[in-house]
């Protein structure tokens, strides 16, 4: 298949590390640099100063026709100017060992998707695989809208909604804080593997499961579906949609240093593949659509072929399989990074959550240690 999108040498992308760099100079200083741009000039900070308790609400226990156990939980966090709640529901298969789990962003209520999105949130076919799956709609922790944040979570950490410092987190941040809660509960169940708990998001929610992933070492893989601008696909050199435009769109979602970027992604010290080389030595999934020009499936394709180096040349492992693209519906699994592209539009359908499982089975036989997860007792 034929691609024309600009070659990765002509993209004059900032590089991820200086030659001969080890795992332990990646870890103790590369990435917490890289870690903190993303931070202070793209996505804002994270709070840390809060505690979560959850509250099940509802409780299934015949649920995909008897196969799963389905919980709507709400999760209370606890941050210094009170209380902010939201809630999720949780599928989780009836198995006799602990399962792999998936965490979903969505931009509806879950219960509603199966009317309003199908096959966005097929429940029921990834319960027949034997794995649970857990959903909340982003809107709980702040609308998709720009009203200065004032029913949001940052109103519980925030004083001054109306003069933020121009790094506070913006409302993907927040969704993004979201995910982790709701990871949280998963990794304290005990029908859960916790060292199987793995993030996805399509388009806004893609760029979402990213932040997310390479925040949050908890996590397994980072499956970001259609994630475009400010997701997986390269800003230097990208066809679709710029940084620009998705400040002025959604002059909420970035914090407000970003803005400085606008019509310049050269001026950024990182450029997106940066953020997929944050999941390593775990496991990144990008994942692209054939007719998605406004997220620039070569942009993202290639966003996963430049973040390769670090598993590759750091941990020495395989990252992506290869850096020739592969063509419509031929998944790319082999390597750490994984990678597909469907035929059609921008959307999560059942297709890319098989391939999202087919992915995690090929590499359920690489340790906890081998990923650097932390252990959970
Ligand atoms: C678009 C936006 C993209 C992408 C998409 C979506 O309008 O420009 O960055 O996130 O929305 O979430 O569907």
């Amino acid at each position: 298949m034929e691609w024309n999108f600009l070659p990765i040498e002509e993209r004059n992308l900032p590089p991820l590390f200086s030659p001969g760099m080890d795992h332990k100079e990646w870890e103790i200083s590369r990435r917490d640099q890289i870690l903190s741009v993303f931070q202070k000039e793209v996505f804002g900070q994270t709070p840390t100063d809060f505690t979560t308790r959850f509250v099940l609400l509802e409780e299934d226990p015949s649920a995909c026709g008897g196969k799963a156990v389905r919980r709507r939980v709400r999760a209370d966090i606890f941050a210094p100017l009170g209380v902010h709640s939201f809630p999720f529901v949780v599928y989780i298969p009836k198995a006799k060992k602990p399962c792999p789990a998936f965490v979903l962003v969505c931009g509806a209520d879950p219960d509603e998707l199966p009317r309003i999105r199908p096959g966005f949130f097929p429940a029921d076919q990834i319960v027949s695989r034997g794995y649970a799956c857990a959903a909340f709609s982003s809107t709980g922790l702040d609308t998709d809208e720009d009203d200065g944040f004032v029913s949001s979570v940052a109103a519980k950490f925030e004083k001054d909604l109306k003069n933020r410092d121009a790094s506070a987190w913006g409302t993907i941040g927040m969704w993004a804080f979201g995910m982790s809660r709701v990871a949280d509960y998963l990794f304290a169940q005990p029908e859960i593997d916790p060292h199987s708990v793995s993030v996805v998001g399509h388009s806004r929610g893609g760029k979402t499961a990213l932040w997310c992933g390479v925040q949050d070492k908890r996590i397994r893989c980072a499956f970001s579906n259609d994630s475009g601008c400010t997701g997986a696909a390269l800003s230097r050199g990208n066809n679709g949609e710029q940084i620009t435009d998705i400040n002025t769109v959604f002059p909420y979602w970035l914090c407000k240093n970003y803005h400085r970027y606008n019509g310049h992604p050269e001026r950024l010290p990182i450029d997106q593949h940066m953020l997929i080389a944050l999941m390593a030595p775990r496991l990144a999934y990008i994942a692209s659509a054939s007719s998605d020009d406004w997220a620039d499936p070569g942009s993202e394709f290639l966003g996963a072929v430049a973040a390769s180096p670090v598993w590759e040349q750091i941990y020495g492992v395989k990252g992506l399989e290869t850096s020739e693209h592969p063509g419509i519906e031929h998944p790319l699994h082999a390597g750490r990074v994984g990678y597909h592209m469907h035929l059609g539009g921008h959307g999560l359908t059942p297709y890319d959550w098989n391939r999202y499982m087919d992915f995690l089975e090929k590499h359920e036989q690489e340790k906890a240690e081998d990923l650097f997860l932390p252990r959970v007792q």
